[in-house]
């Protein structure tokens, strides 16, 4: 329900972009009220904890509302005025550039970020600062699932269905997905699915939350989904399953990609991921029973140094199944970020320029660069992905302007990470609070926030958004475009980077018009009226796209491509010295790096810090009790947190949620192990070795 003092938004936080309202309150303690909106169909009028609480940040309590200069004399950040701060930023970057040339200024982004911020920031690294070196964050969440779906059906969209579908299907198997606990109100599309009469299979190391809810759990050694899906789809093939017409029809490539499945035989596959032959089966007898139906993939089986491949496979089923390109069926990836899905395609990311076009392509070159007014030989080439840009941090890069990320909490290999950003020669980050990374810089720019500034979002389903502005900011802080139009000024470009967001989402228009992500026919006027319009939208007069490759895909001869794949093993195997497999992931009550949650009091009492999941055997094995610490040991270093005996995990794999700063820092542990097409880095599998700390014992590192 919304009246006049209320405005309709959208949570700050995950993909589901869930709608809200809020009720100015006038108090800088607390500036706005939550209120229900049950106008917006993804949730209607439901949110979680992170949603209900999100007006705590905006309180002047825990944020940043004066830029901060790090001082010569004593080291420490201090206030500063803006023209000091930004003129300080301005030289930092234009110092590097001047002694080690354009490609050592580093630029990184976030998929938080609206559109309007994240194509100027792209444009602002090809332009300003002539540099190649920008990557995001989004690098580490959907990179693998989006390279797929390139080389599977010519395009990438999360969902090629929006989320009213599922409930409507006849299976859905949901893959590393803990739906339950990092998108709970969208729980609701799966348990209409099976009162509907619908199957749902839950792939996951863990009982989460999530896998309670299914027909069926299958719960693989991590980092074995790819056996797991060349498994089910041998038993397609070798029970007479293969929708031979569809195959002939629609796709390109099967011969391959069975005799890839064929040579996973099930009894190998039941040794590589522990899942019993009996259940494959029952898998395949459920998914192939029903009239139609989806497979959805989140970070379980993509974060992984083969997640491509392993998207490719699950795809492959799909598609041998006649599970894709049909109504009511297809494969999907659960994007993550608020802006996941928009903030990869407008060019934040190292090989991309706007409208999901590519940077090496010359034709996508000379369209954007006239959009932009300049030559197309002036648009630096592609630069590193983002787990490779902070390792060369201090070394190659020697500046960096980071906005919307913080990779000392989020990035593999953490501490070596951070050892990098502080090797920098000058590091400027644009955050709303003082996170664990605008610690280590130079300059911090205090921003505004979501209900405080206008922009677009697009959602998990591929719909655009519009968050308006609600609250009047507080005096000392700036919107990320209005810092990037200053900074842009002091480097010598008055015109092209405008402030005010309607103005650059009108040149994002034409600059995605004709590419694969098109966005020339919305408006923040049609996003209104409709709640949301879908891209593609190529004009004013389309209705948008809620379902994709129904009459065909996206390739050059609208065939899908099945990709032949084989299994691999992890980057790195458990052995003798580190016996036990680490996987990472999220709980209910924190977000990400924890940079905004961590301030919410609510969600700390839900959730206060890190833990260890172990099951009962491997901590009787241990002598380790409940709520006991625990030191866990990778080749990249050490953490310590409690242990939290479940029988809901595998015994040869214990789980640590990543949201923490300090000793408890699961990307302590992490692997930088990289998906060699996705530069995506392997953060759901490595090998550790567990430590319990006797009573007293503070050998924490
Ligand atoms: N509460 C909360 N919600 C969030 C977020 C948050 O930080 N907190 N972040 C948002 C973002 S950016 C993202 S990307 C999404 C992520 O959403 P999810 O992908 O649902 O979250 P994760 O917890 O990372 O991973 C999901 C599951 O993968 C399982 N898993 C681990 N290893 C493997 C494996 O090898 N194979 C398989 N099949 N599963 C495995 C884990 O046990 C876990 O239950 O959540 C979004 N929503
Ligand atoms: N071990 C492990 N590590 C992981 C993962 C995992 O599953 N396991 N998941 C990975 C995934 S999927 C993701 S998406 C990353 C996310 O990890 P991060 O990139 O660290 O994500 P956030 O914590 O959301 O960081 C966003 C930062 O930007 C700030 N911010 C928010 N809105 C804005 C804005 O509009 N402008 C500016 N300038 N700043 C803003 C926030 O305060 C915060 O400091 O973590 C990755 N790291
Ligand atoms: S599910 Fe996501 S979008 Fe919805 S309220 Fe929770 S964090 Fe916000
Ligand atoms: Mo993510």
């Amino acid at each position: 329900m919304s009246d006049a003092a209320t405005v309709p938004t959208h949570c700050p936080y995950c993909a589901l972009q869930c709608g809200m309202s809020l009720r100015p309150t006038g108090t800088p303690e607390l500036p706005a009220e939550v209120v229900e909106r049950t106008d917006f169909p993804v949730n209607r009028g439901a949110l979680c904890g992170k949603g209900r609480t999100a007006p705590s940040v905006l309180s002047s309590r825990v944020r940043l509302t004066e830029p901060l200069v790090r001082r010569p004399d004593t080291g420490a950040l201090e206030p500063a005025s803006w023209e000091e701060a930004l003129a300080a930023v301005a030289d930092g970057l234009r110092r590097t550039r001047a002694d080690h040339g354009p490609d050592a200024v580093g630029v990184f982004g976030g998929g938080g970020l609206t559109n309007e911020k994240a194509y100027t920031l792209g444009k602002f690294a090809r332009l300003v600062l002539a540099t190649s070196q920008i990557d995001y964050n989004g690098r580490f969440c959907m990179s693998s699932a989006a390279a797929a779906h390139q080389r599977a059906f010519g395009l990438d969209r999360g969902l090629p269905f929006p989320l009213e579908d599922i409930p409507r299907t006849g299976c859905v198997i949901l893959v590393g997905s803990n739906l339950a606990e990092t998108m709970p109100p969208a729980l609701r599309y799966l348990t209409e699915l099976k009162e509907n009469g619908g199957k749902l299979i839950v792939v996951d190391p863990r009982r989460t939350r999530t896998a309670e809810q299914a027909d069926l759990h299958l719960a693989p050694r991590p980092g074995t989904d790819l056996a797991l899906a060349l498994g089910m789809l041998h038993l397609v093939v070798a029970e007479g399953r293969v929708d031979e017409a569809f195959v002939e029809e629609r796709t390109d490539g099967w011969a391959a990609a069975r005799a890839g499945a064929m040579s996973h035989w099930p009894e190998q596959v039941e040794r590589i991921t522990g899942v019993p032959v009996p259940l494959l089966r029952e898998a395949v007898a459920l998914f192939c029973d029903a009239d139609a139906g989806m497979v959805l993939t989140a970070r379980g089986p993509e974060q992984q140094s083969k997640g491509t491949d392993t998207v490719g496979a699950w795809i492959n089923l799909c598609l041998a199944t006649g599970r894709a390109g049909r109504p009511l069926s297809g494969y999907g990836c659960l994007t993550g970020q608020g802006n996941g899905q928009g903030g990869r395609e407008h060019g934040q990311k190292a090989d991309q320029l706007p409208g999901y076009r590519k940077l090496d392509d010359p034709a996508a070159r000379a369209h954007v660069a006239e959009v932009w007014g300049v030559a197309p030989e002036s648009l630096p080439g592609p630069g590193r992905s983002a787990y490779e840009l902070l390792d060369a941090l201090g070394g190659e890069v020697r500046a960096l302007l980071l906005m919307g990320s913080n990779p000392v909490v989020s990035a593999p290999r953490a501490a070596h990470v951070e050892g990098r950003l502080r090797s920098l020669d000058f590091l400027a980050v644009a955050d709303v609070v003082l996170s664990e990374t605008a610690e280590l810089a130079d300059v911090v720019l205090p921003v505004t926030q979501w209900a405080e500034e206008t922009g677009t979002m697009t959602n998990l389903e591929g719909r655009v958004l519009l968050r308006r502005r609600a609250l009047t900011p507080p005096a000392g802080v700036r919107s990320d475009l209005e810092v990037l139009h200053a900074l842009a000024g002091l480097l010598g470009w008055e015109k092209g980077f405008p402030a005010d967001p309607e103005e650059v989402f009108e040149e994002l228009r034409r600059a995605s018009a004709g590419g694969p992500a098109d966005y020339a026919g919305i408006s923040y006027r049609r996003i209104e009226e409709e709640r949301g319009v879908f891209w593609p939208c190529p004009e004013p007069g389309h209705a948008g796209t809620p379902r994709l490759f129904l009459d065909r895909f996206a390739t050059a001869d609208g065939r899908a491509r099945f990709v032949p794949v084989v299994h691999r093993a992890a980057a790195e195997e458990t052995d003798a010295d580190y016996p036990v497999v680490l996987t990472t992931g999220r709980v209910v009550s924190q977000y990400q790096s924890g940079a905004q949650t961590r301030r919410v009091d609510e969600l700390n009492a839900a959730a206060p810090g890190p833990f260890v999941e172990l099951h009962p055997r491997l901590a009787e094995r241990l002598g380790v009790a409940d709520g006991e610490r625990l030191a866990v040991v990778s080749r990249r270093g050490r953490a310590v947190a409690p242990a939290r005996i479940t029988a809901s995990i595998r015994p040869d794999t214990v789980f640590m949620p990543f949201h923490w700063a300090g000793e408890g820092r699961a990307n302590t542990l992490v692997n930088p192990a990289l998906d060699p097409v996705s530069r995506m880095p392997e953060f759901k599998v490595c090998a550790v070795r567990l430590e319990p700390l006797a009573a007293g014992d503070a050998t924490a590192g």
